[in-house]
């Protein structure tokens, strides 16, 4: 199978896995919350590249579960992850128009409506957690996963590390600074994605550490290659209050050496995955893509 075909197969049981996961909860509640479940599918089917889900199914696919039974928390982190966009798109933080190639959420819904839409996101994310049980995990592997899934996404990972972007000092930001806010802000999240699976079965830790490795390096590869993809990135300004330059690489390092710290993230994460043993194909492809992306 090419790298193409997996991530379309895969993609497309995590789209009808979350096209049912609605359904079902828009079966469960009152029909009056309908708008909510609309506004919750409505930045979800936006065309996102998916790629921490897919993360997920392929650390999972890696250490030898199978991806049918690691969708529940796939879609969680998809949620988490859409919840952020919706509410970093909001005018109180970024203020953006467009997200996933139409209106963002509050463009179209309302403010009101696109706040509570990332709310009930975030919150379904771990009623999905719970869905993991359905698929034969134990109550303790599924704390597991929750245990880690609030580290990353909470105070100390993905919202920890957006109140520093949105209150850092640009003009005065180090190299450090830029780092530490986006291993937190874009890193944690995507580590999550990698580790999900290690919660549910048995692993010697240095082998968990190795996927670490891998999340951390491809988490700031992300970042650097989000960077890269706008040759602007030095005059980004953000439209929400700050109404200053966001920080990015391209402001403290020249280009050549900002592609050189790309690559030499890649080699690191493929080297540490690969060390894992185990079918870590794909997991190595996601890498290259992030080094390569053109979205
Ligand atoms: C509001 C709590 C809170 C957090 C927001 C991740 C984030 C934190 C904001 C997004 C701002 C941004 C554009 C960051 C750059 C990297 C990034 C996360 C891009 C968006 O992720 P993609 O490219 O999006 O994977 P798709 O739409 O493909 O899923």
């Amino acid at each position: 199978m090419t790298f193409e075909d997996y991530c379309e197969s895969r993609i497309a049981q995590l789209n009808a896995y979350i096209d049912s996961s609605l359904k079902k909860t828009s079966d469960s509640v009152s029909q009056r919350f309908g708008p909510l479940i609309e506004a919750m599918r409505y930045t979800l089917d936006g065309g996102g590249k998916r790629l921490r889900p897919l993360l997920t199914i392929a650390s999972a696919e890696s250490l030898g579960i199978e991806s049918e039974r690691i969708l529940p928390a796939a879609c969680a982190i998809e949620f988490i992850h859409t919840y952020s966009l919706i509410h970093d798109d909001l005018p109180a933080l970024d203020d953006d128009d467009i997200r996933r190639g139409k209106p963002s959420s509050h463009k179209h819904f309302g403010e009101a409506v696109a706040l509570l839409a990332g709310d009930a996101l975030l919150t379904e994310a771990f009623h999905q957690v719970l869905a993991l049980q359905e698929k034969g995990f134990n109550p303790s592997q599924v704390l597991g996963v929750i245990q880690l899934l609030s580290t990353h996404a909470g105070v100390g990972g993905m919202v920890g590390g957006q109140l520093l972007d949105v209150t850092v000092n640009v003009p005065n930001c180090t190299l450090p600074e830029l780092e530490f806010i986006h291993i937190h802000k874009t890193g944690a999240l995507i580590v999550a994605s990698v580790l999900i699976p290690t919660k549910l079965l048995p692993l010697e830790e240095e082998k968990i550490q190795r996927v670490r490795r891998y999340g951390e390096a491809i988490g700031l590869a992300f970042q650097i290659s989000d960077d890269l993809l706008d040759s602007k990135a030095e005059i980004r300004y953000s439209r929400g209050p700050r109404k200053k330059p966001k920080p990015s690489y391209l402001r403290m390092m020249d280009p050549k050496e900002v592609r050189e710290k790309l690559e030499t993230l890649t080699e690191t994460a493929k080297h540490s995955i690969q060390m894992c043993g185990g079918n870590t194909g794909p997991l190595t492809q996601i890498a290259d893509y992030i080094r390569m992306r053109k979205k």
